[in-house]
């Protein structure tokens, strides 16, 4: 289904410059924190307003920080359950980070626009089609930018491959291969790592690839999805599900309400295949319950070059039957490096964040608000890439039968346009 559009599309959102933007943040936990480290790490470009977490403990860790940097006039919300609506109604706020357990993302998301605040929100942005349709409806209706957090895309390897495609060295792109595997078990498990036990909630209640954005918003940027072709339709199945089922017992203390737990829906790894309108194929994984050392895949092939990622290869045509050897490898990094990664060079390495992406995606977000350009990632690319979820659960549902993906863009993805990216660093 598409419902009626309710305002005007957001693509290319002009905005006029912001020279400090007015920051505030809703939850300040695991990754909220590190956020408000990489804003302050942006200097006189932006501003901390306003500061919200549901546990104080949280929020008062965030206020030690800040006024050990010498920040003080920063107002704190917590306690009580919609303290962060009272904070998105003030009227000093440009843009509202939102990292927060994925159910509060949409909710979030749409309250902080409808007061008139832009929006940026920790993946996934959604996790249903009806709330991948109102981030998009709520940004076309108030003319706000929703943008998902996508730090991978600002990785110094998924960077370098986006110039390489771009710059045709890849030839005709066909496939790709992406995922999300990670061995989280742990932290799963844990009952404070993540508030309430929110993750492991997500796994026990629903089959599909809970997580596709890390793997696939990077192939998307390559294969300029939503910017010249789309994704078509995908059909998804999932393995057994074992680990947790098993773990349950022997990870656990009978404290814990997982403990001894079984029938976890979402087998323990998940396979989607997606079609693009051109014809492409992307394989998509979501694996976080096995003993597999951390994979992105990161693979792109052409018809004149290939890239496998984990650990970084590249060949070319007329050599593939080897990858590039350690010298030639080196000047070809050297040569299509991403320049945010060469100008920022010393800012990234004294940040940090996954190696540095972290800062460059704060780092960006903020920068295109002083600019006024658009932002390198819209609304329409948070709902695409967040859709794979609800439609990998309706393929498997179907008996792995394949899913149609809407279009967001209602027909505005023949555009060709340039990532931000690619045209204002
Ligand atoms: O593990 C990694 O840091 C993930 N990020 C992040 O998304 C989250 O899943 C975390 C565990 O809480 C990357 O892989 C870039």
């Amino acid at each position: 289904f598409a419902p009626k559009p309710v305002g005007k599309s957001v693509i290319g959102l002009k905005m006029p410059p912001i020279a400090q933007v007015r920051v505030a943040f809703i939850g300040v936990g695991n990754r909220g924190s590190g956020h408000v480290k990489l804003v302050h790490a942006c200097g006189a470009k932006a501003k901390i307003v306003a500061v919200c977490d549901i546990q104080e403990r949280y929020t008062n860790r965030t206020k030690q920080w800040l006024e050990s940097k010498g920040v003080n006039d920063v107002a704190y919300y917590h306690t009580k359950v919609d303290a962060w609506k009272e904070m998105c109604r003030r009227d000093d706020i440009d843009l509202v980070i939102i990292a927060t357990p994925w159910e509060d993302h949409v909710p979030m998301c749409v309250y902080a626009m409808q007061q008139g605040k832009h929006a940026a929100t920790e993946v996934p942005a959604a996790y249903t089609l009806e709330d991948c349709w109102k981030l998009v409806n709520t940004a076309e209706q108030t003319q706000r930018n929703c943008m998902m957090l996508e730090n991978v895309c600002y990785g110094d390897e998924e960077l370098w491959l986006l110039n390489m495609a771009n710059e045709g060295l890849f030839g005709t792109l066909t496939y790709a291969e992406c995922g999300y595997i990670h061995d989280l078990r742990e932290m799963l498990f844990s009952k404070t790592d993540y508030y309430n036990m929110w993750r492991i909630r997500h796994n026990y209640a629903r089959d599909g690839n809970l997580y596709p954005m890390h793997g696939l918003g990077p192939v998307a940027q390559y294969m300029n999805i939503d910017r010249g072709d789309r994704f078509n339709h995908l059909v998804s199945m999932s393995s057994l599900e074992a680990s947790l089922s098993e773990d349950s017992t022997v990870m656990t203390d009978p404290t814990n309400e997982f403990h001894g737990r079984k029938g976890f829906k979402k087998g323990d790894m998940n396979n989607t295949l997606i079609k693009t309108h051109l014809g492409r194929s992307i394989l998509v994984q979501h694996d976080i319950v096995t003993a597999r050392p951390y994979s992105r895949i990161n693979m792109l092939a052409g018809t004149k070059a290939f890239h496998m990622g984990y650990p970084s290869h590249f060949s070319k045509k007329g050599q593939g039957h080897g990858f590039l050897k350690e010298e030639e490898y080196k000047a070809l990094r050297e040569q299509y490096k991403h320049p945010i990664w060469a100008k920022m060079k010393d800012e990234i390495e004294k940040n940090g964040g996954h190696g540095g992406m972290d800062f460059v995606l704060i780092y960006r977000l903020i920068d295109c608000f002083n600019r006024g350009t658009s932002l390198d990632m819209d609304v329409y690319d948070a709902a695409s890439w967040s859709s794979v979820t609800p439609l990998s659960a309706l393929s498997i549902q179907g008996g792995n039968a394949p899913v149609k993906f809407p279009d967001f863009t209602r027909g505005r993805w023949k555009e060709a346009r340039k990532l931000g990216m690619l045209v204002n660093v």
